[in-house]
């Protein structure tokens, strides 16, 4: 594992989950967060560990260095048996570069000369020595204050810049001066001592000039071992160095051993992989790496600072995620709508009313015409039965004579009544029969045209069917007793009424067993019309209950026509029949019944006529009120549908359901990453 081998992966998912929080968090719009993550990222991109290798000269800190970034030349970092490094140099990972180049290239920095100020240039690998050695730049004579070189260096070099020093020495005074300027920047600090030329007065002199802070940060490492062939005299001089650290005051817990040349060496020949790793193993490097990345991962202000930031982001962004995640559940969680069948009731309802109403008007108006034919017929039939009757009732006081006939009223009394029932009881029957007819042809036209805009939920809507029989029942009743009332057909009325009854009863048991189709969609629309002329459907497809009340609705409409007629007929007829005899027996004009007949019949017609009339005028008034109902109800839920439509958000449910999920995956990512933090405790 190479430098920073287990920082590296965490860094890089860090990365990938930042990257991801600010897709979610863009996608959702929560703008907050959004900046939250800028800035987190920022901060990330600025979070760099520094690890610099110190040094006197010729100590082999070049060596190192192109071991630590496994190069094959020493392009970036020249090494030479000569005084080389001149200047501070910098390793970043070149996506780390200001400028546009992607390629690798090197930026040297240039300090002020003759108070003008230099820019900085930027130069390729190839030209670097130039710059960057004692040899091409002796005694930094073009003023190169320090230089950062981006490559493609391997994947830690994101997060740690490593820097290459110039060797120390009082000979070269300069290099000091940019050395102590760095120096408070690193993290780590690799004081290279080698082996065959151990701790001298110059690197005490370089020791001595560092702060405490820069102290504690050391890494005391003995390289060049190689050279050293005995063991014992490695451990010697391991002894020497060490107390000659102890001597100036610092602790030197442990003083690594590495030889950095045959791991550059190995890598010059292009040795990769496994094998260099073992190289590296064998020549303390591998050692090195780990308790470096250790060190400095548990030691340095920044990680504390990094720790801090990701616990912070970690938690924000779950609170941004929780937040979004209730919203888009309350969304979620609103009534659904299948457009497509809205659509077609939509399509259905806007031609409704126009057609309902057009219908109406021509059903109603073939009823009014039948009505009026039938009662027409029956006027015709009716006067021309006074002539028979008279001479019926003639016949018997013809027989009897009228003292005769007064002496046996009982008798005269059943004579007139049999002629005059003989007479018109087919009459009455007939028009009982056609009026019935009438009634239920509007019924069934009624029910025909309109069932075409009555949305069934199901043949077995109890509640519905009740609802619809219940209401006819209590129409028939209405409009039964009120004309019955006005005959005196007290009884007609009262078995209406009972029917009435027995369908109220019906309905309120099966509303109780199915309350839920009783407040459907358009329920009293459904009550009415399907009840209407339906009955007979009605006992085939529903239960028990739903079929009584069918039948009792049924039973109400015959009952309101029969009353009409029996009360309005028959009981004329009675009374006409009394009317006939008072008149014969307080006239006394004579023994025959002369012109009288046709006056009284015309009277009681008159009477009659003015019930039906009612009664015809109150089913019509019902019928249109049910219409009219029925309009508003079409009316209400059309603008129920378009409201449905205009407030339609199943793409913005798709989208949030979508978002949701990244959301959700958002949120076991940040998991995972806080899994990880105690690696940086
Ligand atoms: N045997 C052996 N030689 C080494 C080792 N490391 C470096 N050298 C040699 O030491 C000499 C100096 O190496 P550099 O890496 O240039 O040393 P430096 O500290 O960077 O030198 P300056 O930049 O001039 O201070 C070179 O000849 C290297 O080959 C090592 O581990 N073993
Ligand atoms: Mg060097």
């Amino acid at each position: 594992m190479s430098l920073f081998g287990k920082y590296i992966p965490f860094k890089v998912e860090l990365e990938k989950y930042i990257g991801h929080c600010q897709t979610v968090f863009e996608q959702i719009g929560d703008t907050r967060a959004v900046s939250l993550v800028d800035g987190f990222i920022k901060d990330l991109e600025g979070q760099r560990y520094n690890i610099t290798i110190i040094g006197s000269l010729k100590r082999g800190k070049s060596t190192l260095l192109n071991a630590l970034m496994e190069r094959r030349d020493d392009s970036i970092s020249p090494i030479s048996s000569n005084v080389c490094t001149s200047t501070i140099i910098k390793y970043l990972d070149k996506a780390l570069a200001v400028s546009d180049t992607k390629k690798e290239h090197a930026v040297i920095y240039f300090d002020a000369h003759d108070s003008s100020i230099s820019p900085p240039i930027t130069v390729s690998f190839q030209h670097l020595k130039s710059y960057v050695t004692e040899e091409q730049n002796p005694e930094n004579r073009k003023r190169v204050r320090s230089v950062e070189v981006f490559g493609d260096f391997p994947d830690w070099s994101k997060a740690v810049t490593i820097v290459d020093s110039p060797g120390q020495n009082s000979v070269f005074g300069h290099h000091d001066v940019l050395l102590m300027d760095f120096l408070p920047y690193s993290d780590a600090i690799i004081f290279l001592v080698a082996a065959d030329i151990p701790l001298d007065g110059g690197d005490i002199a370089l020791l001595k000039v560092l702060s405490e802070d820069e102290k504690r940060k050391i890494f005391f490492v003995l390289t060049k071992i190689d050279n050293i062939e005995n063991p014992e005299d490695l451990d010697e001089v391991k002894c020497f160095v060490t107390s000659k650290i102890q001597e100036i005051g610092l602790t030197c817990e442990k003083l690594y051993t590495v030889s950095a040349k045959p791991v550059y060496e190995a890598l010059t020949q292009g040795i990769s992989g496994n094998q260099l790793e073992v190289i590296k193993a064998e020549n303390g490097i591998l050692e090195l790496e780990e308790e470096l990345e250790k060190f400095i991962i548990l030691n340095s202000d920044q990680t504390k600072i990094l720790r801090s930031r990701i616990e912070m982001l970690l938690s924000q962004t779950s609170e941004a995620c929780n937040k979004y995640i209730s919203v888009s559940n309350e969304i979620l969680s609103k009534k659904t709508y299948d457009l497509s069948i809205l659509e077609a009731e939509k399509m259905e309802l806007m031609n409704a009313n126009d057609v309902l109403r057009e219908n109406t008007k021509k059903a109603l108006k073939k009823f009014s015409r039948a009505w009026d034919r039938a009662i027409n017929n029956f006027h015709r039939k009716f006067s021309s039965k006074s002539n028979a009757i008279e001479d019926k009732i003639n016949e018997g006081l013809d027989q009897g004579g009228l003292w005769g006939a007064v002496f046996q009223s009982f008798k005269l009394q059943k004579q007139v009544q049999n002629a005059v029932s003989l007479e018109l009881q087919p009459l009455v029957i007939d028009l009982e029969e056609k009026l019935e007819e009438v009634i239920t042809t509007l019924n069934n036209e009624f029910n025909d045209e309109l069932s075409l805009y009555i949305k069934r939920k199901s043949g077995t809507d109890l509640g519905a069917t009740a609802g619809s029989a219940f209401a006819v029942a209590t129409m028939a009743s209405t409009v039964t007793w009120g004309i019955s009332a006005t005959n005196g057909a007290i009884s007609s009325a009262t078995s209406a009424f009972s029917t009435w009854q027995a369908a109220a009863d019906a309905l309120r048991i099966a509303e109780a067993g199915n309350s839920t189709a009783v407040v459907g969609a358009i329920p009293k629309l459904w009550r009415w019309l399907w009840g209407a002329g339906k009955a007979t459907e009605a006992i085939t497809t529903v239960t028990t209950t739903g079929a009584e009340v069918a039948n009792a609705a049924s039973s109400a409409i015959v009952a309101g026509v029969t009353a009409v007629v029996t009360a309005g007929v028959s009981i004329a007829v009675t009374l006409l029949a009394q009317k006939i005899l008072r008149h014969i027996l307080v006239s006394v004009q004579g023994t025959r019944v002369v012109g009288i007949t046709e006056k009284i019949m015309s009277d009681m017609e008159d009477s009659l006529f003015k019930s039906l009339s009612a009664y015809k005028e109150s089913l019509i008034k019902e019928y249109k009120q049910n219409i009219d109902d029925i309009l508003e109800d079409n009316t209400e839920r059309l603008a129920e549908i378009m409201d449905i439509f205009e407030n339609d958000d199943s793409d913005k449910r798709q989208l949030v359901s979508a978002r949701l999920e990244e959301v959700k995956k958002l949120l076991s990512e940040g998991i995972r990453v806080q899994k990880q933090i105690p690696m940086l405790q």
